[in-house]
C-alpha cells in the first residue's frame, strides 16, 4: 500500500461557523505559517488576500490529525492555490521559503514593531516606514507627534507585548466587578474574547457588562471609568459612546433604542501578586526604565462595553470571535440566509425586521446554524 491510498481525506464545511475549532491544533507548523502571511497581507493593507490566508489556516485548524500529505487535502474548502504552495512547501522542505523572507524581511520587521505600539495601525506604521522610521528608539528622536494613545502604548510597549494570562484576566475581571457594582449594583459582567473561548493567554481583556434592566445600563461606563481612575486602576483611557448607525460591523438599519453602546478602551495598572514579583529584567528596547529592584505592577490592555440587556445576546457572540468566526458568521448571514449580523442585532431582509434573541443559541438557532459552543469558535 502506498502513502496516497493510507492518506486520510477529511471533509469540512466550508463556513468556519459551521465547523467546530477547537484549541487542539494539529497542524500547528502550517496555521502558524499562513497566519504569517496573512499578516503581512494585512499590515500591507491587502485585506482580500489576508482574509483568504486566514480561512485557509482556519481549515487546517479544524482537522482532526496532521496533514503529511497534499492528497489529503483535495476537496477541502479554502484553500487557494498559493496556501496550496505554503503547505506544499512546507510538508517538503520543512519550511516555507515565503514565510522564512518575510521574517527577514526589514519592512515586515519594522511593521511589526510599529504596530506592537498601542495606536498604530498599519497606515501609520507604513508612514513612519517611509519616513525612515524602522524602531522604536528612531521613532522617539523623530520628532513625530504621537496621539495620546499612542504615547501610552510606547510608554508601556513591553508590558503591552507580554502576553496576559488568564489569572491576570480573572484579577482584572474582577477589578472591574467591584467598580461596576458599586456605581449600578445589579449590573452583570462578562469576560469575552479569547478568555471565553478557553485561551490560557491573550493580548488583552474584553469584558461586557450589562443590567437586568433595560435602560439601567445607559451612562454607566464614565462613572465605573471615573471610579477605576480615582482608585488608581487606569494608566490610559478613552471612552466612547459608539452610535450604532455608524458602526462599522452591524447592519445600518435606523432604530432608535439601538444608538447606545459604550465602550472604553483602556490601559490597566495591575498589581502583581507578591509572590509572583521578580526582579525585571532589562528591557529589551530601552523604553520602560525599571532596570533596577522589583516592579510591583504591570500594564495591560482592557476593553470594556457596555451592552443593554436586549443587545446582550448580540454581544456577547460579537464579541467572543475569533475574529474569523464573527466574519464567517456575518458572511453566512449576508449570503445564505439574507439577514444582517451585527454585535447589536440581526436583522432578516427578506421579512424586513430584526430577529430577537436573549441567548446565543437563539441566535444560531435563526441562522440555520448548529449551536457552536465558545470553546469550539477558536477559528
Ligand atoms: P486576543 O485578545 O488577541 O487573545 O484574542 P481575542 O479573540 O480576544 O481578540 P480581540 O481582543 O481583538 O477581540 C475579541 C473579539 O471582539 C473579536 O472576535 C472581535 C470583537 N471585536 C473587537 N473589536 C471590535 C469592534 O470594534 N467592534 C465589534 N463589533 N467587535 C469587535
Ligand atoms: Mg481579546
Amino acid at each position: 500500500q502506498n502513502d496516497e491510498a493510507k492518506a486520510v481525506v477529511f471533509s469540512v464545511p466550508s463556513y468556519a461557523c459551521q465547523r467546530r475549532t477547537t484549541l487542539d491544533n494539529h497542524n500547528t507548523i502550517l496555521t502558524d505559517a499562513l497566519s504569517l502571511l496573512a499578516e503581512k497581507a494585512e499590515l500591507s493593507e491587502e485585506d482580500g488576500r489576508g482574509v483568504a490566508f486566514r480561512r485557509a489556516a482556519a481549515v487546517l485548524k479544524c482537522l482532526p490529525q496532521p496533514v503529511t500529505n497534499m492528497m489529503q487535502l483535495r476537496g477541502l474548502p479554502c484553500l487557494g492555490e498559493h496556501s496550496f504552495r505554503v503547505i506544499k512547501d512546507i510538508l517538503e522542505n520543512g519550511t516555507s521559503s515565503e514565510v522564512e523572507s518575510t521574517q527577514q524581511s526589514e519592512r515586515y520587521k519594522a511593521l511589526k514593531v510599529l504596530t506592537g505600539i498601542f495606536g498604530v495601525g498599519a497606515k501609520t506604521a507604513d508612514r513612519w516606514i517611509r519616513a525612515g522610521i524602522h524602531n522604536l528608539r528612531q521613532l522617539q528622536t523623530s520628532g513625530q507627534t504621537l496621539n495620546q494613545a499612542q504615547r501610552a502604548g510606547l510608554q508601556h510597549y513591553d508590558d503591552l507585548n507580554l502576553p496576559v494570562t488568564k489569572a491576570e484576566a480573572d484579577a482584572i475581571g474582577e477589578i472591574v466587578e467591584e467598580a461596576v457594582v458599586s456605581v449600578l449594583p445589579d449590573a452583570q459582567i462578562t469576560l469575552i474574547g479569547g478568555f471565553r473561548r478557553g485561551k490560557l493567554t491573550g493580548h488583552d481583556v474584553d469584558l461586557l457588562i450589562t443590567h437586568p434592566d433595560e435602560g439601567k445600563e445607559v451612562g454607566l461606563m464614565p462613572k465605573v471609568v471615573s471610579w477605576l481612575q480615582s482608585k488608581g486602576f487606569l494608566l490610559y483611557q478613552k471612552t466612547t459612546i459608539n452610535s450604532y448607525l455608524e458602526s462599522e460591523e452591524g447592519p445600518r438599519r435606523p432604530s432608535s433604542n439601538m444608538d447606545r453602546f459604550e465602550r472604553c478602551f483602556s490601559i490597566f495598572k495591575l498589581q502583581k501578586k507578591v509572590e509572583a514579583a521578580q526582579p525585571e529584567t532589562q528591557a529589551e528596547n530601552g523604553i520602560q526604565h525599571h532596570k533596577s529592584g522589583c516592579r510591583l505592577w504591570r500594564a495591560v490592555r482592557v476593553d470594556l462595553v457596555v451592552s443593554p440587556i436586549s443587545q446582550f445576546a448580540f454581544a456577547l457572540l460579537g464579541w467572543t470571535g475569533s475574529k474569523l468566526f464573527e466574519r464567517e458568521l456575518r458572511r453566512w448571514a449576508g449570503h445564505e440566509k439574507a439577514m444582517s449580523l451585527g454585535s447589536h442585532a440581526l436583522y432578516d431582509n427578506r421579512q424586513s425586521r430584526y430577529l430577537r434573541a436573549t441567548s446565543e443559541e437563539e441566535i444560531f438557532a435563526h441562522l440555520g446554524l448548529e449551536y457552536i459552543p465558545p470553546s469550539e469558535r477558536n477559528a
